[in-house]
This record gives structure tokens, sequence and C-alpha cells, in this order.
């Protein structure tokens, strides 16, 4: 069933309640996972107001209803807070409640911020402000209780589990892809001791948990329209306890990366020290002081350690057959992968300077 009709959307519109004439939609594509819809009303002024309409992967958010609960929870605490920033505003249905199930899935509406987002940015003040705000982010739910969060998704960040599932999805190969993935995979096969660093330094007990975004791709920043001042972070589905270095690593190995996440051009990949420097500047402003020496000291290596994980998804979901991320083309999670591990490469050649970077900023703080 087509479920991208202007006729769907503007019924999932009705059951949030909105008000007046549905006019028109876009898909964006940003995501890799959920579907996103900008939806365009005409109001009986004449004027026109635009939703954003999500419908959740249920693939990859099996208890969609716990990810809203933990949105509510988490907003909630945040605009508690005044700050005077934006906060997501989800819609509410007749029933009170923050989504619609229907025969195209879950849904869920929220208010459209006009604002300008960056998927590759050479400007290091806009790198500095994202570091700021995903640092500000964290540092507003260092006081919320992590016990009342449910866990999104189970072991989100655990890279050693992330190496387990595609060790055993080599050994099945449903679709007779290892063969021809030997040379990625057994690179991320010889790095990954140094590429669990993190992972292992949890489970032994050297670093806190905290709550944590987990998904700090730059994207998730909006900024306003001339795009300089973040206004707010958004795609709060994995917020969840978690590492500092996961949300440094991630965004890291997203927003300093010469290319694209999914450049075809791998060679070309690798990380621009001059906005490595501008987000840590960001970042550790906010969350220096409250950081431990072990959080500290383990920030460069997650930065390799997200690029491996994200390479060891990619090249898993490639090797069954693509069933979790959104593709446009069949080799598009190998291309993913690829690029992943050439950032990786060069994240080793500039492992030594990226701490000194570190540890200079987190001084600073
Ligand atoms: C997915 O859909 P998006 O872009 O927000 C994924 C992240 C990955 C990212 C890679 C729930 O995020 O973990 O880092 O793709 N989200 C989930 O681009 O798996
Ligand atoms: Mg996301």
């Amino acid at each position: 069933m087509n479920c991208s009709t202007p006729e769907e959307l503007s019924r999932v519109c009705d059951e949030f309640c909105i008000k007046g004439r549905f006019d028109s939609f876009e898909e964006m594509k940003q995501g890799n996972v959920n579907r996103t819809y900008k939806v365009n009303f005409e109001r009986e002024d004449g004027s026109f107001k635009s939703y954003m309409v999500q419908r959740l992967n249920t693939y990859v958010f099996e208890h969609p209803i716990q990810v809203m609960d933990n949105i509510d929870l988490v907003t909630e605490h945040i605009r508690a807070k005044n700050t005077g920033k934006h906060a997501l505003h989800f819609h509410h249905t007749k029933e009170r409640n923050t989504y619609v199930i229907d025969e195209c899935g879950f849904w869920r509406l929220f208010n459209f911020i006009p604002s300008k987002t960056y998927d590759i940015c050479s400007d290091l003040n806009v790198i500095r402000s994202a570091g700021n705000a995903f640092g500000e982010f964290q540092m507003l739910l260092s006081d919320f209780d992590a016990s009342l969060l449910y866990e999104t998704i189970p072991h989100f960040h655990d890279t050693e589990k992330r190496y387990e599932s595609l060790i055993s999805d080599i050994e099945k190969d449903p679709c007779l892809k290892v063969q021809s993935v030997k040379e990625e995979i057994d690179w991320l096969l010889s790095v990954k001791d140094q590429a669990c660093v993190l992972t292992r330094a949890y489970k032994d007990g050297k670093l806190p948990l905290r709550v944590t975004h987990n998904d700090t791709k730059i994207n998730n920043v909006l900024f306003d329209k001339d795009g300089t001042e973040a206004l707010v972070v958004i795609d709060l589905d994995t917020v969840m306890p978690g590492l500092v270095g996961n949300d440094f690593g991630d965004a890291i190995r997203f927003a300093a990366n010469k290319v694209v996440e999914d450049s075809e051009d791998s060679d070309k990949a690798g990380i621009n020290m001059d906005v490595f420097k501008a987000f840590s500047d960001g970042f550790l402003s906010q969350t220096a002081k409250t950081l431990t020496a072990n959080e500290i000291s383990t920030l460069a290596i997650s930065c390799f350690d997200m690029s491996c994980e994200l390479a060891t998804r990619f090249l898993d979901d490639y090797i069954l057959g693509s069933p979790y991320f959104k593709i446009k083309y069949a080799e598009h999670n190998l291309v993913r992968a690829r690029c992943q591990i050439a950032l990786a490469k060069d994240m080793l050649r500039h492992l030594d300077e990226m701490n000194d970077i570190v540890l200079s900023y987190a001084a600073k703080g």
C-alpha cells in the first residue's frame, strides 16, 4: 500500500486535529530509518502553516509508544528549564495520544520550525555552535533520572555486540554477499579491539552512564534561517542512557568527515581537523567541567570507535539484504560502510593529534 499519498497524510493530520485545508506535501530525505513529510495547510485567514508528519520505522523501533513516552519526558524536562529556546512540540489526538496507528503504521506529528540544516559544513562557527548545542543538550539532561527512560533499542552503542552480530551474519550469509566484501570484513575484524575501547571501558566500570542523545549527526541540529544560530536539537528517538563518547564520536564521524556519509569517493574520506577542533571547542565548553578524566581520555578514540561501529552496522545490513537502513540503490550500504572504513583509517593516523586537541579544550572548559 502506498502511504506517501496526500489522502493518507491528510487523514493522519485530521486525526491530530490539524485545522485548515491540506494544501501540499513533500518528503524530506535526510533520515535513514523513518519517513518524514512536510505538510502544508492553508488556514481560514489565508495564511499557511506547515507541520512535520513522520512514520516511525517499527522494524527499527519495536516499541514505538515507548519511544514517544521517552520523548515526552525529555522534552518536558528541557521545557521546564525555560532556556527560551525552541522545543519540539508534538501534537495530540482527540484521545490525547501523541501518535496515530493505522494500516500504514505508526505516525506522529510536530510543528515545522523554519530552519536550515547541514549534512556537511566547513563554516567553523556553525560547527562550534553544533558542538555547543549537543553539549548543552547533554547538560540539560544531566539531572534527569535515567531510570525513567525505556531503552528504545537495547545495546544500541554496544560496539562489541555490533561485531558479534556481524560475525554471526557472516556465518549465515543469507544473500551470498560475504565473498565480495572480504576485504572490508577483514579490516574491521583486524581493528576490533581498538574499535571496542569505549564499550570495554564502560563494561570495566571506568565510565559513567549519562543520558545521551545517541544520534548526534549535525543535521539533527536546526539552525536559524541565516544558518548561524543553533535553535534546537531534534530526533530524540534514541535518547537513552549512554556514554559521552557515543555522542561526541558519532558527531565527529559525521560532521568532520571530508565527504558525506555515503560518498562513493571513499578515497576522499578523512578527518577534517579544523572541523574536529571547532566541534571539540563547542562541545567541551559545555561539558568539560562535568566530565571525568577517564571520559576525556576516551573522546578521541570514541570517534574511531563510532566510525567502526557504523561501518559494522552498514556492512552487516548489506550482508542481510538491507532490511534496516533506507537504501537508494542495491550497494548503498556497502558504499556507506566503505566510506566509514576510509574515515576510520584516517582517524588512526590522527589519533594523537585529536587527543591533544581534546585535552587542550578540556583544560579550558
Ligand atoms: C540512522 O535515520 P537517522 O539518520 O536519524 C541511525 C543512526 C545512524 C544513522 C547513520 C535509530 O539515523 O544510528 O548513525 O542512521 N538511527 C537508528 O546515518 O538506527
Ligand atoms: Mg535518528
